[in-house]
């Protein structure tokens, strides 16, 4: 097993939703935030429900770990299955910022020239964030708070308590995201969170894991694999791949056996950083 069982998740779950649903009660719209490496795992399986018919703009995070010509496919998908507009994006960089204040902007102007058909001023249009543990919520948020925003407090007369940031022109995003999870029970789905960084560690088998991925790999991608670790055949065994690994990189224990656990957090955390290569592990 890949995970173990994780007992604390459902009492998580719909503390987390419930919050989720009381905030979206103060937006006009919101970001769903996926992982441009798995679109689809790290969707939570009840977004519909729980976003109703809020507005949405779908945002295809870590993008610059994703394969850009999968990126591009799961871009025209949710724009034709969803009618979401979806923006892929780097957060860490800010590569693609600038789309989704412009979209978002746009959007405002939407809701705006409802309001002024009707006969009411215009007024800022908010949003807030959301997606699964780790997708990049709040190095988002960090981004477009950063140059030109300001925090603002709540306006009077609107619910306390809330700290919203400025973001482009009449847009304001809640400085909470909301964590919606993704789900678990589907082991092919628990694997691509674990590999991704989506579920913590401490509650992975990280050798368990990383044999799974190094499987995936000698399939799919194996001249990435003997590149990164100079080997000079690839074995079809994931396990002995690992000590290959090992030897290569001296992860050694005494009496000269291969420590198996150290080169495996080493290859997860290298293909986490994109080292190996830049793969969608959903794919279309
Ligand atoms: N390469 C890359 N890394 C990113 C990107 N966005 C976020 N990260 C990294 O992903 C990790 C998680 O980012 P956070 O912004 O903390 O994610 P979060 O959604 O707020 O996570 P929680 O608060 O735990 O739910 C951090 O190490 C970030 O540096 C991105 O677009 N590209
Ligand atoms: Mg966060």
């Amino acid at each position: 097993m890949v995970l173990d069982t994780i007992q604390w998740y459902p009492g998580h779950m719909v503390k987390a939703r419930r919050l989720v649903q009381d905030n979206l009660k103060l937006v006009d719209m919101v970001v769903e935030l996926l992982d441009a490496r798995i679109p689809l795992s790290s969707r939570n399986p009840n977004i519909d429900d729980v976003l109703g018919n809020k507005p949405r703009i779908i945002v295809l995070n870590k993008a610059d770990l994703a394969d850009d010509s999968q990126t591009e496919k799961w871009k025209k998908y949710f724009q034709e299955n969803n009618g979401s507009i979806c923006i892929p994006l780097d957060s860490q960089q800010g590569k693609g910022i600038n789309s989704l204040i412009g979209t978002a902007q746009d959007r405002a102007d939407e809701v705006n020239a409802r309001l002024a058909a009707k006969g009411r001023k215009p007024r800022p249009v908010r949003l807030m964030m959301v997606g699964i543990p780790n997708v990049g919520k709040s190095s988002l948020i960090n981004r477009l708070a950063g140059k030109g925003s300001a925090r603002t407090g709540d306006r009077p007369g609107m619910t306390r308590g809330k700290q919203w940031i400025k973001v482009g022109k009449g847009l304001e995003l809640l400085d909470t995201p909301g964590i919606l999870w993704p789900k678990f029970d589907d082991p092919e789905i628990g694997f691509k969170l674990a590999v991704t960084g989506a579920i913590k560690d401490e509650i992975i088998n990280i050798e368990q894991v990383t044999l799974k991925l190094l499987d995936y790999l000698i399939l799919k991608y194996p001249e990435n694999l003997r590149t990164r670790y100079k080997l000079e055949e690839l074995e079809e065994d994931p396990a002995e791949t690992l000590r290959k690994i090992g030897a290569k990189r001296g992860c050694l224990v005494m009496g000269g056996n291969i420590d198996t656990l150290k080169t495996a957090v080493i290859v997860l955390n290298e293909f986490r950083a994109g080292k190996i290569g830049l793969f969608t592990l959903d794919e279309l």
